[in-house]
């Protein structure tokens, strides 16, 4: 081993086999998933990591980095900042937001798109920044917490840097996630995280059939389980001292 390996370069080691996985691929698209917590994102490493940002909407506002709203002219708001009335809002935020995992998620807050004096619209849409390295995100995920028409495919646009729509079939649809068929729309256990990947990097993401999400999740990397930095850096420094 060299042991001119500074810790800059043990980052860059960690780094390298984070994306191992997804090595030789440009786009890769995680198809809808029962989501109640952070816990069931297969982004998990990377939020732990601090290397995904996680947008739980539970502070009212849209405010982690390199990301706003893309719903303009119309507008996207944390739902309980567009409908404060607590015991009649019909919000469906991600179950685990409140503290408890009870298959309850009204306590919490979602994200809605609403029109100006049409109520909530059916889509949502969301534009990336660079960050300081000038490198846009490379995974974007989000959990669509309600549904508009469970009889109509959820249809996802991801743009990349390039400006063209990735996902040219990211259609999935939303019956089997009513399963066995006795769920409401917005109801916890069909709440579903879909993700994606693109090597040139993510500038925006809308999806439509949609009326309340949350959980967006994006930013640079995935550590594999149990290859985390930290692990990594232990078995590099065990490497140094049996020599
Ligand atoms: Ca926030
Ligand atoms: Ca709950
Ligand atoms: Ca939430």
């Amino acid at each position: 081993m060299n042991q001119n390996l500074s810790i800059p370069r043990f980052f860059c080691v960690a780094g390298v086999l984070s994306l191992g996985v997804l090595k030789g691929a440009t786009f890769r698209m995680w198809e809808p998933t029962p989501y109640r917590s952070e816990l069931d994102s297969p982004f998990y490493q990377g939020i732990q990591g601090g290397i995904i940002f996680l947008e739980d909407f539970e502070d009212g506002v849209l405010n982690t980095p390199f990301v706003k709203d893309g719903a303009a002219p119309n507008m996207g708001i944390n739902f309980r900042t567009f409908f404060p009335d607590r015991d009649r809002s019909p919000i469906a935020s991600v179950d685990g937001d409140d503290g408890v995992l009870d298959f309850e998620g009204s306590r919490g807050d979602s994200w809605v798109t609403v029109g100006i004096g049409t109520g909530r619209l059916e889509y949502f849409e969301f534009e990336f920044d660079p960050n300081e390295e000038g490198q846009y995100p490379l995974f974007v995920g989000i959990v669509v917490t309600e549904v508009s028409d469970t009889s109509q495919d959820v249809e996802f646009g991801v743009y990349g840097e390039s400006g063209s729509n990735l996902a040219g079939s990211a259609e999935f649809d939303p019956g089997p996630w009513f399963d066995p068929g006795e769920l409401l729309r917005g109801d916890v256990e069909t709440h579903r995280f879909i993700g994606f990947y693109a090597e040139e990097g993510i500038r925006r993401i809308w999806a439509n059939n949609t009326l309340q999400v949350d959980h967006l999740q994006y930013g640079y990397g995935i550590p594999e389980p149990g290859v985390g930095i930290f692990s990594v850096l232990s078995a590099l420094l065990l490497l140094v001292r049996r020599r």
